[in-house]
């Protein structure tokens, strides 16, 4: 029997019936809708904002809150599938929807008033409210204790000051989630976009991500009231965040480095070289096995961590080595991909290299691979070497 050439192990049948039904509801999406234009939009470094009606429509926005607050319940699995199926696509159509349903519906949904749930998040399931996450600052981002924005109660207001950094949506957004230090530890605001001395500015010439938008933020005495500060305190508010962006971001990967598997399997087959194709030779086939034996081992990681969480059984470290691991193997796998392609590998005509280029601020952002080593290595002896 042949295997299927991206699932060895047959993870397809540790899923469910509805778990199999969003897979494959989310696949088409990227085919028809996101494949035939993501090249040029990576070109242009231009964010398809023309999609996100679409992933509105489709559901992919705060997909597991529950219904009243325009979510659908969805497992973890389920959203690790979408993520998985949207990075197939591009890392920055994935970046989107993490930031929007688990770094800005979550912390609404999970330290917000019900009041501020209802004004916000069916809003932002629809896609008519959009979100950015504002925690990296100027100075250092993998230490986030050290935040220089402040925020200062006066009356009923807060004023803000300080500016953040590397922030995924900043110029589209209309609400950001801001995390700033204040007399009673780290706290986060709901900062409306036209609030007065609030500013976004987008950072240019980059070489990874253009096709998602990444801004500065800066705060210069922004008064925001009471009822937009989230009920939460302390550093665990925003790495809550993270740990349900983190998960999402270990299923993303895997779609990226089998969008470049496939597109390298099937040029390596047509390619011929000293009257065989490329495909015909041992150092091809050893590395297009060593690919498929990690894409194997990373999808088995992320069945049990999604059975995990759903269980309410996820650590924090637990998601640390899966982010680590599918972030390393991706990148790996995209460099490999586009050097097998040769010169053609290095335009956007073919995907490897634009995959390339966007793991590498996936392996970076929501916690850096040495970051997530050090976490594992605290994990183990109990002494933490950051
Ligand atoms: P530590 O002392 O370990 O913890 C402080 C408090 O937080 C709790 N905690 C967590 N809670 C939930 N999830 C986690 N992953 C948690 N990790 C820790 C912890 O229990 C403690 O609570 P309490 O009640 O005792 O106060 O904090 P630390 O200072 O030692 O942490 C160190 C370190 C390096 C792990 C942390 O600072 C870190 O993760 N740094 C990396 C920062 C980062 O990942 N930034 C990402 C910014 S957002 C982004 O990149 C978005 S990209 C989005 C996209 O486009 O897709
Ligand atoms: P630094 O923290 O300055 O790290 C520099 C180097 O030092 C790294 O190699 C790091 O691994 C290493 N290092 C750090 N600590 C140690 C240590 N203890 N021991 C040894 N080495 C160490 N942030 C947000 O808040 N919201 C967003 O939406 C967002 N989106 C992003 C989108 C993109 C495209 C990018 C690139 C970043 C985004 N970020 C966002 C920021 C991201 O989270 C940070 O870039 C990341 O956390 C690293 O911070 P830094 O860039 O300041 O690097």
């Amino acid at each position: 029997m042949a295997l299927p050439p991206y699932d060895l192990y047959d993870v397809r049948s540790l899923l469910s019936e509805e778990e199999c039904a969003v897979q494959d509801a989310v696949a088409r999406f990227t085919d028809e809708r996101v494949l035939p234009i993501i090249g040029d939009a990576f070109d242009q470094g231009r964010f398809p904002k023309e999609l996100i009606p679409e992933i509105a429509a489709m559901g992919l926005l705060g997909c597991s809150l529950p219904e009243q607050y325009g979510g659908h319940g969805l497992n973890a699995v389920s959203y690790g599938l979408i993520c998985q199926e949207l990075e197939r696509g591009d890392s920055g159509i994935r970046s989107f929807v993490s930031v929007q349903s688990s770094l800005c519906m979550y912390p609404i949904y999970a330290y917000g008033s019900e009041e501020q749930r209802m004004r916000w998040l069916p809003d932002m399931a629809a896609g008519k409210v959009i979100g950015c996450f504002g925690l990296t600052e100027p100075h250092g981002g993998s230490d986030p204790a050290n935040m220089k924005t402040t925020a200062r109660k006066d009356g009923a207001d807060w004023v803000l000051n300080g500016s953040k950094m590397w922030i995924t949506n900043g110029n589209v957004a209309d609400i950001a989630i801001v995390w700033a230090q204040t007399d009673d530890g780290i706290q986060g605001f709901v900062v409306e976009k036209d609030t007065p001395g609030f500013a976004a500015q987008e950072i240019k010439h980059k070489m990874s991500l253009r096709a998602s938008v990444t801004s500065s933020l800066f705060f210069d005495n922004v008064r925001v009231p009471e009822a937009n500060r989230l009920n939460v305190k302390g550093l665990k508010g925003p790495l809550g965040c993270l740990t349900q962006a983190r998960y999402g971001i270990t299923w993303g990967p895997i779609g990226a480095a089998i969008a470049c598997l496939d597109e390298a399997l099937n040029y390596s087959k047509e390619r011929i070289l000293f009257d065989r194709p490329v495909a015909a030779t041992q150092s091809a086939q050893l590395k297009l096995a060593d690919m498929a034996r990690r894409i194997t081992m990373a999808q088995l990681l992320v069945v049990q961590l999604g059975r995990l969480k759903d269980a309410g059984r996820m650590a924090p470290a637990q998601v640390s080595l899966a982010k680590w691991n599918n972030c390393r193997m991706a990148i790996d796998i995209a460099r490999q991909c586009r050097d097998l392609l040769g010169g053609a590998g290095i335009t956007t005509e073919h995907c490897a290299i634009r995959h390339a280029l966007n793991l590498e601020s996936v392996i970076t952002y929501e916690g850096t691979e040495t970051v997530h080593q050090l976490v594992i290595g605290r994990e183990l002896t109990g002494i933490s070497a950051f």
